[in-house]
């Protein structure tokens, strides 16, 4: 692929935020969302950032590292019926709520960064567009019937993320055809009925969902063919950071896989994303901003 073709796939814009505010997607560099796991279990760093001034210090790291927003998510979501056994374990949302406000509340005064919430809940949605998140980050796409309204009302983005079945056993019994095509579709219908719940088109982001209900190989294909996502025509967010998928080429483990994570947030940014949502923030914006001074389309950086 040329850098000029890479230029043309890239989707580039705003997404308008609640209150009036805009995240400008600038061209050729997709925006780093820095990971902020308040949760005991996460597959890479669970416990570490449990306690809420030790997770506000590492959200204020990410900011410092160069993370455009910060996403903080207070229940482990990862996929039960393959490497992780049965999976997370499913949090009340009362319990949620718990740990994340405390976290929520005192970050807010701290950055000016977007906050997104990483949530399945409409309730805990709801606390935290109450404390001061900008942004939903949905992996379950709509899964609870009463997020739709309310993002629409809120007048928040949302990020709609691709899985399939239940978080608990989706990595049991995975088919598809063509993933990349399955995945288009399911994507374009969920965004379909955002919008018909009320959701602006400018509020909606799209994600594959790396690693939710797919191989090995069906991620890494997803990854590969990401412009045929991004040619839904929202901004696309990527989740690639130190999966499972990533571990497979090396065998390293979760805190080891930056090389790899690399390697996709290049392949992503070749596809077009316009989000990548990652753990490491300071090496990946470095790695980006070499990769797009020697050889990308991009800035300077
Ligand atoms: N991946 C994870 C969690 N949230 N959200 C989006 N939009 N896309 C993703 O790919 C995605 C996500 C899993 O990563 P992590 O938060 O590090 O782990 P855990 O779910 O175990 O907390």
């Amino acid at each position: 692929m040329t850098a000029t073709e890479h230029t043309k796939i890239v989707a580039r814009g705003a997404v308008a935020l609640a209150r009036g505010g805009r995240l400008e997607l600038p061209a050729g560099r997709p925006l780093l969302v820095g990971v902020v796991n308040v949760t005991p279990d996460s597959f890479s760093d669970g416990g570490r950032f449990l306690d809420p001034d030790r997770a506000v210090a590492h959200a204020l790291e990410l900011a410092s590292e160069g993370a455009d927003l910060l996403d903080l998510g207070a229940e482990s979501t990862r996929p039960g019926g393959g490497v992780y056994g049965e999976g997370a374990r499913p949090v009340p949302a009362g319990e949620e709520i718990d740990r994340l406000l405390p976290v929520l509340e005192r970050l807010r005064p701290l950055t000016r960064l977007p906050l997104s919430v990483d949530t399945r809940k409409a309730e805990v949605a709801r606390a935290a567009l109450a404390a001061g998140a900008d942004l939903v980050n949905d992996v379950s796409a709509l899964g609870d019937p009463a997020m739709a309204a309310l993002v629409a009302a809120a007048g928040c983005p949302i990020v709609l993320m691709h899985s399939r079945g239940e978080l608990g056993t989706m990595q049991r019994g995975i088919r598809f055809e063509d993933v990349v095509a399955e995945v288009k579709a399911e994507l374009a219908a969920v965004a379909a009925r955002a919008v018909s719940a009320g959701i602006e088109r400018d509020r909606i982001v799209l994600d594959p969902g790396l690693g939710f209900g797919k191989r090995g190989d069906q991620n890494r294909e997803l990854l590969r063919r990401l412009p045929e996502i991004v040619a839904l025509g929202f901004p696309v967010l990527v989740g690639a950071s130190r999966k499972s998928f990533l571990g497979e080429l090396s065998g390293a483990p979760p805190s080891d896989r930056l090389p790899e994570s690399l390697a996709a947030a290049a392949v992503a940014t070749r596809g077009g994303a316009a989000f990548l949502r990652v753990h490491d923030v300071a090496a990946t914006r470095r790695f980006l901003a070499g990769l797009a001074a020697l050889d990308g389309p991009g800035e300077e950086p």
